[in-house]
């Protein structure tokens, strides 16, 4: 099968990486907006039209499936993606995130994402209806993307922003925190330091945990096991991240969430 998957920009590649980890055998195509990025505070219209413009790329790969990779997106613009692509399976992490809180007994569940996510509110109604018992919070985070993208790695750049964000969720007691942005699993630890009595959930993983498992309900063509990198901007970029994030997906397998 040959999957295709787009991002703002590099974010979408921890949703790749935990592809590979499942179905290492599929082809993988994946485009990095890094021209547009960040998607987070642009209007929902433009996020549409970006998105479009990433999916034209990857249809013109002959894919059979594509998973959005981005939650921005997946907020505002699949249904416009699935209205001009009827043929075209497509999953995103709002198909995910779901089952992914369903199991855990925490009654505070906390969703930390981009300002156009936690606005569109999809993302937390989805969690809402899987556990109705739950008492459910959502963070906008919009600094950390742009920070991501740039490469920054130094956590005092970071500090001052996951501080504001995450320390009225740990005085709150959130036992439960979604990643609800791909970008965020690229700076998990920093995140966890932070909340260190809540369980980090990363829907990517469960997501692809549940395509591996449905495998046969999706179109197969042949495929050799490869990946891809696009990007609309500077792809050096990418392929750096994917240096990186690939090279930990052996040793994540066995601890993931
Ligand atoms: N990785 C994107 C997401 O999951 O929302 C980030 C969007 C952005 O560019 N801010």
């Amino acid at each position: 099968m040959r999957i295709g998957m787009y991002d703002s920009g590099v974010g979408g590649l921890t949703v790749l990486a935990a592809f590979v980890r499942h179905m290492p055998e599929h082809d993988y195509v994946y485009f990095g907006d890094t021209l547009h990025a960040p998607y987070g505070d642009r209007t929902a219209e433009e996020v549409r039209a970006l998105s479009l413009a990433a999916v034209k790329q990857l249809v013109a790969r002959d894919i059979d499936l594509l998973v959005v990779a981005c939650n921005t997106s997946a907020s505002v613009a699949v249904d416009t993606l699935v209205d001009h692509y009827p043929d075209l399976p497509v999953l995103t992490l709002l198909d995910a995130v779901g089952p992914a809180v369903q199991h855990f007994p925490g009654g505070k569940i906390a969703l930390l994402a981009t300002r156009r996510t936690v606005e569109a509110g999809v993302f937390e109604a989805r969690l809402r209806s899987a556990r109705p018992d739950a008492a459910v919070r959502s963070v906008a985070a919009p600094a950390l993307v742009p920070l991501i993208e740039r490469g920054v790695k130094d956590p005092a750049v970071y500090g001052p922003f996951l501080d504001s964000y995450l320390k009225p969720l740990a005085t709150w007691g959130a036992e439960v925190l979604v990643l609800g942005c791909t970008h965020y699993p690229l700076i998990a630890d920093q995140i966890q330091s932070r909340v260190p009595h809540t369980l980090l959930i990363d829907p990517a993983n469960h997501l692809a945990r549940h395509v591996a498992e449905k495998q046969d309900a999706f179109p197969a063509s042949s495929s050799s096991g490869s990946v891809t990198l696009l990007a609309s901007g500077d792809a050096t970029v990418l392929d750096a991240f994917w240096k990186s994030v690939s090279s930990q997906i052996q040793t994540e397998a066995s601890e993931e969430y």
